[in-house]
């Protein structure tokens, strides 16, 4: 009995972690890289945790060295918030 409470907790808890990361992180295409700037264009997909439908548009980057690896053409994923110098990608990695 105890067992199965256990289970039903943990598969709980792997459903919604599962589903928050897939809400989180959006496809998107390098277009322009502004390292100085750490600044990056993309052509995004809808962002649901802004309200923001799919368009290309320039965003920061947290953290410049996300800029290092990447180069126009190149598929990432990646999730943003917006913060009061604008919307700003906290976390991105290269994609197939
Ligand atoms: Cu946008």
């Amino acid at each position: 009995m105890r067992n199965l409470k256990i289970a039903v907790v943990l598969a709980s808890m792997l459903t919604s972690a599962a589903a928050f990361a897939q809400n989180a992180m959006v496809q998107g295409e390098v277009k322009k890289i502004d390292a100085a700037a750490a600044k990056i264009t993309l052509k995004h997909g809808p962002i649901k945790n802004l309200e923001m439908d799919a368009m290309t548009m320039v965003l920061r980057v947290n953290d410049p060295d996300m800029l290092k690896n990447l180069k126009v053409g190149d598929k990432v994923k990646f999730e943003a918030e917006r913060a009061s110098e604008g919307v700003t990608i906290t976390k991105m990695q290269k994609s197939k």
